[in-house]
């Protein structure tokens, strides 16, 4: 059997893992910043690219560079090129894609932080934006200038669960050279190969679901084909955020139950969906899993599954969104996602309470808005949890 042949779970437990001389199961942690050479000619030989050899940790390590080929198997991409977090992982691409005179074109609702960069750094050397509704493509067509060198998209969109049309968009973006990057966190590869629909660039906050035990931050981006490849690799050098061995190790461990522990929290997301959609506190809810998704259809085209991410609005906005965080006790009090313990945050509360209400309303972030990201406990006991604080809404 070819490797390439196996399937998304035996990828994620064997792509990339070295052998040595002991006979490992588990590649070691190379944690050194530096890698001696045999002399001056073998140092040369590396420095000019004609052997294959280890330089330095931020330029490359035998650890980090085992993740980078594991992610990029599993995106079906050229290759992965590792950093320290989700948020490197956009600025290196940004860095790459964009500058002096460029312009992007991006979905409104990103995570905060990849839109804020935009607007308040990305700025001051020249770069012009514009962010629509990337659910109805002809919004990103009508948005396209002479200038623009880069599309970026959630999908499904953190937190307002969005899901953009990808072969629509990437269609758009062919007529005009454009480059396509999806940001694949909510989704990780087992759901959403973007790929597939011709996208050129890939990012995930590996700190979600592909490490999946809320003890590392790290990033990954994964280029299509050498050429972005080699357009991405060395900004991320040179830029100096690459991955720590250690935490690529870990990471490296996080990836091997990808597919199990999604499939395990989407089988609980289905059911949670179901019991909020039905609760009388409940206003509305977006879910993929759900006929009432505004882009159920596409979903069930796009990604292999609904996955765990649900956001839901509650009647008596800020107040009752407070309340029912008051009131969790199994569920985690707490920002990130794509873990294996359940998570609920409240953005009007927290991760949005600074912006303002225009703002917020072109996000689309509702004050009753609750974000949940479903894990892998007994459902039983999640939904227990749930109804228990919506009691006291
Ligand atoms: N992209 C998405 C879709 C994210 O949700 C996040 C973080 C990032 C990129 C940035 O990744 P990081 O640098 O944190 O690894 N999302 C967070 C969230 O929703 N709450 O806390 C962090």
């Amino acid at each position: 059997m070819q490797h390439d042949d196996i399937g998304f779970n035996s990828k994620a437990v064997h792509a990339g893992i070295l052998s040595d001389s002991l006979g490992s199961a588990v590649t070691p942690i190379y944690q050194t910043s530096t890698f001696s050479f045999e002399d001056a000619d073998h140092g040369a030989r590396c420095f000019a690219g004609e052997e294959k050899g280890y330089i330095y940790t931020r330029i490359g390590n035998p650890t980090i560079n085992e993740l980078e080929h594991a992610v990029a198997k599993l995106e079906k991409g050229y290759g992965g090129i590792a950093v320290s977090s989700g948020m490197a992982a956009v600025n290196t691409v940004y860095l790459t894609f964009l500058g002096q005179g460029k312009h992007l074109v991006a979905h409104n609702a990103l995570y905060g932080p990849s839109r804020a960069i935009v607007e308040s750094l990305y700025v001051r050397f020249g770069v012009e934006s514009t962010f629509v509704d990337a659910t109805d493509p002809q919004q990103v067509a009508d948005a396209i200038r002479p200038n623009t060198s880069l599309i970026y998209l959630e999908t499904p969109a953190n937190p307002t669960m969005g899901i953009t049309d990808l072969e629509a968009v990437v269609a758009i973006a062919k007529k005009h050279n454009i480059t396509v990057c999806v940001d694949n966190t909510f989704c990780s590869p087992y759901l959403q190969q973007p790929f597939d629909f011709g996208v050129d660039v890939v990012l995930h906050s590996m700190t979600k679901f592909i490490n999946g035990h809320a003890d590392i931050v790290a990033g990954m981006i994964i280029a299509r084909d050498k050429a972005i490849y080699d357009r991405l690799r060395p900004v991320m050098v040179n830029m100096g955020c690459n991955m720590d061995p250690h935490q690529a190790w870990l990471t490296r461990r996080g990836l091997k139950t990808l597919g199990i522990r999604i499939d395990r929290a989407q089988e609980n997301a289905i059911k949670v969906a179901k019991f909020l959609e039905n609760h009388p506190k409940v206003e509305w809810i977006l879910y993929p899993g759900l006929a009432s998704h505004p882009q159920y259809e596409l979903g069930k085209r796009q990604m292999k599954g609904p996955g765990a991410m649900i956001s839901f609005g509650l009647h008596g906005g800020l107040d009752a969104g407070k309340r029912m965080m008051n009131n969790v006790k199994l569920a985690l009090l707490a920002v990130s996602l794509g873990g294996i313990e359940t998570l609920i945050q409240h953005p009007a509360s927290m991760t949005h309470s600074k912006l303002s209400a225009e703002a917020k309303r072109i996000a689309g972030i509702s004050d009753g808005l609750v974000r949940l990201s479903v894990g892998i406990e007994d459902v039983e006991d999640i939904i227990y949890d749930l109804n228990q604080a919506l009691a006291a809404v």
